[in-house]
């Protein structure tokens, strides 16, 4: 994909999809300037691109971190957040303060700083536990956590100041991303880095309700295609697009897909549902598809594989005393 743009701030740069975001942009030969406060990202993730790449170590909540790392950009993809939904539930005011008032601090900085473009992060979250399916941009949102309801508020600010500023703004609303560098270390991190990890240390899985849910799951590569476009595309207006792949699989079929590359042969153990758990979610790509035009290259399978390659790499690098990464 060839960008028309010469100079990108990414906000959460450090972080897992910031980081192949970074990278894919390093290879357009844009000059990319990463702000990230490391407080979930890592520095390891960039450590490819540190010599091609200028990194701030800065937090959204300060303006004139943002304002000094915004300088002469045209674009601004923003991705810094709070991501883990429980630390939001826990600490609803200071998440917001971060989701919520550091959006607006982005969005200002573009604002000020005269961008072409801010592309912002959004999440699924924002359907709630609405059961229609697929989830379609047109339905009401129905939040059920504070992280849902920081991302909807931030595309409601994207989509204002398109109205009010003139600013071009678009969001989009990832649903389940997987890939390399995906951190597998919480209870709350994304099932395909748990599953990963066990396969490769021949451990069981844990499977929470009767793994019949279903989830959307897309691969980084796309979500990273999916901001370039979001970048170039004519003329946005606070638009607000879906960033799935439109199938969904069950929980189950993912362990056996996974467990079928690693040979792992392990029976799952099963646990209640977790609370708030939804049942089934998978994206509508309409009008993604026909104004976006995003569709997505990777297969759930080849996207299996090539993450599966660097899990195993990471844990044969940890038992090795080389490190790892999350
Ligand atoms: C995703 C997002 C979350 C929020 C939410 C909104 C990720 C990582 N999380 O949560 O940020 O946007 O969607 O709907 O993308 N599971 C197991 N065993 C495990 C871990 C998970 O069975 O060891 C199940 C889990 O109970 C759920 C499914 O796998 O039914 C997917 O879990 P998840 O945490 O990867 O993602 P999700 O959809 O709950």
């Amino acid at each position: 994909m060839s960008i028309a743009f010469n100079k990108a701030l990414v906000t959460g740069g450090a972080g897992f999809i910031g980081s192949h975001l970074v990278e894919a942009l390093v290879a357009e030969d844009c000059e990319v300037i990463v702000l990230d406060n490391l407080s979930s990202g890592r520095l390891s993730n960039l450590e490819p691109l540190k010599d091609r790449i200028t990194f701030y170590q800065g937090d959204i909540r300060e303006r004139e971190a943002l304002d000094k790392a915004a300088k002469g950009c045209a674009v601004i993809f923003h991705l810094a957040a709070v991501v883990a939904v429980q630390q939001t539930i826990d600490h609803p005011v200071e998440s917001a303060k971060v989701n919520d008032i550091g959006t607006l601090n982005v969005l200002e900085t573009a604002r000020a700083n005269n961008a072409q473009r801010v592309v912002l992060s959004s999440s699924c979250a924002v359907y709630g536990d609405d059961p229609r399916l697929p989830k379609t941009e047109t339905m009401t949102p129905k939040p059920t956590s504070p992280y849902a309801v920081h991302k909807l508020s931030a595309e409601h600010h994207a989509r204002i100041y398109s109205e009010l500023y003139g600013l071009k703004t678009v969001s989009l609303r990832y649903f389940n991303v997987f890939g390399p560098r995906q951190d597998p270390a919480s209870p709350y991190s994304g099932v395909i880095s748990i599953f990963m990890t066990r396969a490769v240390l021949n451990q069981a899985p844990l499977i929470y309700g009767d793994g019949n849910q279903t989830r959307d799951f897309v691969y980084v590569k796309d979500v990273v295609n999916a901001n370039l476009l979001a970048a170039g595309m004519n003329d946005p207006q606070g638009s607000i697009f879906n960033i799935g792949t439109g199938s969904q699989v069950t929980i189950n079929r993912l362990w056996e897909l996974i467990a079928s590359l690693s040979g792992a042969s392990n029976q799952p153990g099963y646990k209640p549902a977790r609370d708030g758990d939804i049942l089934h979610s998978f994206a509508g790509m309409d009008y993604t598809k026909s104004v976006l035009k995003f569709n997505p290259d990777v297969s759930l399978e080849q996207g299996l594989d090539m993450t599966f390659e660097w899990y195993r790499g990471q844990v044969t690098d940890d038992r090795g005393g080389q490190g790892t990464e999350g």
